[in-house]
């Protein structure tokens, strides 16, 4: 099986690769990622000489064409990711997660190739703290940021391109995964390294936001399981039952690393902050029986703290631009209890 892997030298296309490698002989992997100040080649470095990469933009509809016609499924990893950003300038965020998913599509409709799509549960907006729901396929879209509005963008021509032109199509919606090569302009990475730099960490607004965190690896293999079994044009959600609030992750991130847990500070919250996420897979579950193998946040964190202070070459020289990118966005220091 030849499998089109956008986005692999990103966070989760990486461990993807990794994962297709270790457990799928049989799989050819070709990534095409076009290196953001997301992507990094060191990465993939491990697998550098199991995999072809290919340089270059999922908007470039010929080289695109050339890969999607070269595969037997494209797995669709390739996104301008963060929320931060998105709110400081969305033009890229428009620009690769819509046209670049439209630029896709239109491919695999031509070539009649298997397409798996790669999405969040942002998409559905958030919670309140103290509601019982949890969101489920059949939640309405009601994304947030432009982020979120983007791959709910993307969600929408996946599923048009389904029905209207019979496009092989599945989907994925997934909550926050955490892991090893995740950049560290993200919350857990984020603090791990500023603790490691002698940073505290910082909480957004009152830090009593939740997220439903699962390991890279379990979201790759749902990702698999999906591949394999799942029908087209359906759409999986995929969690492991792993809602923590910020505060917490905080505290366990000093706690693991021999600090004082009250050591962070509170910082000026995210404009639009979504409150909370919680995931429903029980579709995945039964009718692909597929189950989460890391079960303990707790342990999974040590895990990743211990990558990241393992692996200081990989994230050290993006530290200071990272956090120089937050003091312009106007990041500044809040009140601990007056804080929103
Ligand atoms: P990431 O930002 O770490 O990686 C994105 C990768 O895509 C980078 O390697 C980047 O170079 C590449 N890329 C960006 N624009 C490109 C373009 N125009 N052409 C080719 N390559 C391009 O992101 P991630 O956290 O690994 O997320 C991967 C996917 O999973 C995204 O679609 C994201 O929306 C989705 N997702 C992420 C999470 C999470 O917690 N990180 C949760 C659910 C879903
Ligand atoms: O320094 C920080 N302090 C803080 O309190 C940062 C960077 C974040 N936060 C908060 C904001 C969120 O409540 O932590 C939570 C997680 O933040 P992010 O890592 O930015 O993730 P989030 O916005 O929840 O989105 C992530 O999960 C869904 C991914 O970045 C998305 O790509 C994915 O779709």
């Amino acid at each position: 099986m030849r499998v089109l892997v956008t986005g692999g030298a990103g966070f989760i296309g990486a461990n993807f690769v990794h994962q297709t490698v270790r457990e799928r002989p049989d799989v050819q992997v070709t990534v095409l990622d076009s290196l953001t100040y997301a992507g990094n080649r060191a990465s993939l470095g491990p697998v550098a000489d199991r995999i072809d990469f290919v340089h270059g933009d999922i908007t470039n509809a010929d080289l695109v064409d050339g890969l999607v016609a070269a595969s037997d499924v494209v797995v669709h990893f390739a996104a301008e990711s963060h929320n931060d950003n998105s709110l400081g300038d969305p033009w890229p965020f428009v620009h690769t997660n819509i046209v670049g998913t439209y630029t896709l599509l239109e491919s695999v409709r031509k070539h009649d190739v298997r397409y798996h799509h790669i999405s969040t549960d942002e998409v559905y907006g958030d919670l309140e703290l103290d509601d019982p729901a949890r969101f489920s396929e059949s939640t309405a879209y009601n994304p947030s940021s432009p982020y979120s509005s983007t791959k709910a963008s993307s969600d929408m021509l996946v599923r048009a391109w389904t029905r209207s032109f019979g496009v092989r199509a599945t989907l994925s919606n997934c909550s926050n995964n955490y892991g090893p090569y995740q950049h560290i302009e993200k919350f857990i990475p984020r603090q791990i390294t500023n603790v490691l730099s002698g940073i505290k960490p910082k909480l957004y607004g009152d830090g009593r936001n939740v997220r439903d965190w699962i390991h890279v690896d379990d979201h790759n293999s749902a990702v698999w399981a999906i591949i394999d079994g799942g029908e087209i044009g359906h759409t999986y959600l995929i969690g492991a039952d792993g809602e923590v609030d910020n505060r917490t992750v905080v505290e366990s991130v000093l706690e693991v690393l021999g600090e004082n847990p009250d050591a962070f500070d509170f910082v000026t919250d995210r404009p639009g902050h979504d409150r909370r996420y919680a995931i429903d897979s029980t579709r995945l579950r039964t009718e692909l029986g597929w189950e989460p193998r890391y079960r303990d946040f707790r342990s999974g964190l040590e895990a990743t703290v211990d990558w990241y202070r393992s692996n200081e070459s990989w994230w050290r020289d993006r530290k200071e631009a990272t956090e120089k990118k937050y003091a312009a966005a106007g990041e500044a220091k809040t009140t601990p209890g007056k804080a929103t």
